[in-house]
């Protein structure tokens, strides 16, 4: 697929999306979610790919927001359809079966946030702003911001943010548990590729069993949780990637992992 809003590229086996409507501050349009849609489908199928990185074209912004003059006119049943299908899109990220990292540079709000928070890890520039400002447009998150905020940063920090739609530099967003690391202004893609090497380089099914256990675990009762990671663990065993580890630390190598 040609894509018009997106850059899409691998370096390795680490996949590359930039959103790239800089001139909007890559704003969030119906289009642009249908992109991220297709792209991030394929690079999830995509087994020569390990982790995937998104990020946002400019230096200004990784993305300010669904596209609000999109918006504007959508009546009702067109603004549910238009949230129904970003909640889609990103929880298809979410639920990738390898790693997504989020490298942000300038602003990540509202949609943009959303988008950052539906990522498995966040790495942020000096200069990044979050912030969940729709209730200064008269409406409330509509990309699940009401329910990863709180699930990342806690009850009382997600209600302060999405109530006062107060906009946040790296710094606190460091601090509340947003994102995992700030870096030097500019450096954020450079980190996230660093850190995506770094994962590529464990067992791949150990990886997405992990990402499983934890993000399906979460969602259950303490009992529950570990038993469903019990399950995943005994499945590791079935996996030639398990046997390659164990004996290649026994033998004293590094292990090759094929991803079965
Ligand atoms: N949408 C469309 N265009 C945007 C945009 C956005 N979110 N943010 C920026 N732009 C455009 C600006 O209109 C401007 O375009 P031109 O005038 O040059 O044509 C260009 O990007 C540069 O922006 P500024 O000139 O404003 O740049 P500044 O440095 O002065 O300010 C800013 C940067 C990020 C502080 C400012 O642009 C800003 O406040 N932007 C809006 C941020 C915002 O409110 N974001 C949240 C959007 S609401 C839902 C589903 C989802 C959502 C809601 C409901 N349902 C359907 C239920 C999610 C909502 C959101 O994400």
């Amino acid at each position: 697929m040609e894509y018009a809003n997106l850059l899409v590229e691998s370096r390795g086996n680490v996949g590359i999306v930039t959103i790239n409507r800089p001139k909007a501050l890559n704003a969030l349009n119906p289009d642009t979610i249908a992109e991220l849609e297709h792209a991030f489908a394929a690079m999830g199928a995509d087994n020569a790919l390990k982790v995937l990185v998104l990020t946002g074209a400019g230096e200004k912004a990784f993305v300010a927001g669904a596209d609000i003059a999109a918006m504007k006119d959508l009546d009702p049943l067109a603004a549910r359809a238009f949230a129904y299908k970003g909640q889609k899109v990103f929880t298809a990220i979410e639920n990738m079966p390898k790693a997504v990292i989020a490298a942000i540079g300038g602003f990540a709000l509202g949609g943009g946030c959303e988008l950052a928070m539906a990522c498995d890890i966040r790495i942020a520039s000096e200069n990044a702003k979050f912030g969940q400002p729709e209730v200064n447009l008269g409406v409330l998150p509509g990309f699940a911001g009401t329910q990863r905020l709180p699930r990342l940063v806690g009850k009382g920090i997600a209600k302060e943010l999405i109530y006062t739609g107060d906009i946040i530099d790296a710094a606190r967003a460091h601090a509340i548990g947003l994102v995992n690391k700030v870096v030097e202004t500019g450096k954020h893609l450079e980190s996230a590729l660093e850190m995506a090497q770094k994962i590529a380089g464990k067992g791949p099914l150990a990886v997405r069993f992990s990402k499983e256990a934890i993000n399906n675990g979460l969602e259950m009762d303490m009992d529950r949780a570990c038993a469903y990671e019990a399950e995943l663990f005994g499945l590791a065993f079935a996996t030639y990637d398990r046997a390659e580890g164990m004996a290649a630390f026994l033998e004293k190598r590094k292990p090759v992992f094929e991803n079965r």
